[in-house]
């Protein structure tokens, strides 16, 4: 990597990132509008600063013409999850993915490393198109849950604070945070059924709420004022006092209404 250069080489990166970021951010968004629990809960990205791309390349020996090749996190993706068992799914959507390769795969939540750290490391090559043509970008998605991100967050400006070399006294800190993170991703696992149903639900019953509130004011164009206006009373009482279920039932009559509703409109004008 030619240095004087290197705002034109990290710019490729930028685009993988900002496009890689859209794509698990709309994922999220396609789950919550099927109504469906969404494994992923956070999506971040970055592209390393050249200062600690040249870091990490001469920790690890790495000479200046082969940073591109050797370095694997410039480009860096990381998914945030609820729980421990979404890492699996996000890392099987991610495998099923075909506008990526994955290179390799890195599990430190099996074998956490040394300092205690755990997440699960997926590497990628991702296709971008600049106007000097296609560049094949290496990037690192990293997915973990949001205890072992705050436990990753403090070590690493811990590690930042000690310039990497954090007391031992500290470090045996860290493990033990390290095992209550552990710990208290497996007790929420153990209620990560209730969660997912009663998110699921939620989201459902938002979304119908949403969906009513859109046909009264398509029916408030086209239809009778005065019946609309009927039937918004309608939908007051059945939110107010109703059940879930009667309002799911006042939904799909109201879906009808506003088809047959459009369907005359467009066939009488
Ligand atoms: P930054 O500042 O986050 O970008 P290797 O020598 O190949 O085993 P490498 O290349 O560092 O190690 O790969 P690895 O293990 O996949 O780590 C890449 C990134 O994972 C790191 O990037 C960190 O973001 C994160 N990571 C790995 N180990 C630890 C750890 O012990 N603590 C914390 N907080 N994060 C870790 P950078 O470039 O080291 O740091």
């Amino acid at each position: 990597m030619e240095l004087y250069a290197w705002r034109e080489k990290l710019a490729p990166y930028e685009l993988a990132v900002e496009e890689l970021v859209i794509k698990f951010r709309h994922m999220m968004s396609d789950y919550r509008a099927a109504g469906r629990y969404s494994p992923i809960e956070q999506v971040t990205g970055r592209v390393k600063t050249i200062s600690s791309i040249l870091d990490k390349a001469n920790r690890k020996g790495v000479e200046l013409e082969d940073i591109e090749k050797r370095i694997d996190d410039i480009a860096g993706i990381r998914i945030i999850c609820q729980f421990e068992e979404d890492i699996m799914a996000v890392v099987a959507i991610i495998r099923q993915m075909t506008d990526l390769e994955v290179v390799s795969e890195r599990d430190y939540l099996g074998e956490p490393k040394e300092s205690g750290y755990r997440s699960y490391h997926v590497n990628v090559f991702y296709h971008v198109q600049t106007i000097y043509g296609h560049r094949r970008i290496r990037a690192e998605i990293q997915i973990r849950t949001l205890a072992m991100n705050f436990w990753a967050i403090i070590e690493h400006s811990l590690q930042y604070k000690y310039n990497g070399d954090i007391p031992t006294v500290v470090k045996e800190r860290l493990m033990a945070s390290a095992r209550a993170v552990q710990q208290l991703d497996l007790e929420m696992s153990s209620i990560r059924e209730d969660v997912v149903g009663s998110q699921g639900a939620f989201r459902r019953d938002a979304g119908n709420v949403a969906d009513i509130l859109n046909n009264l004011q398509n029916l408030y164009q086209i239809a009778d004022k005065d019946a609309v206006l009927c039937i918004q009373r309608e939908f007051y009482e059945i939110y107010k006092h109703g059940s879930k279920e009667e309002l799911r039932e006042f939904g799909r009559k109201l879906d009808k209404l506003a088809a047959d509703k459009k369907a005359q409109k467009l066939r009488y004008g």
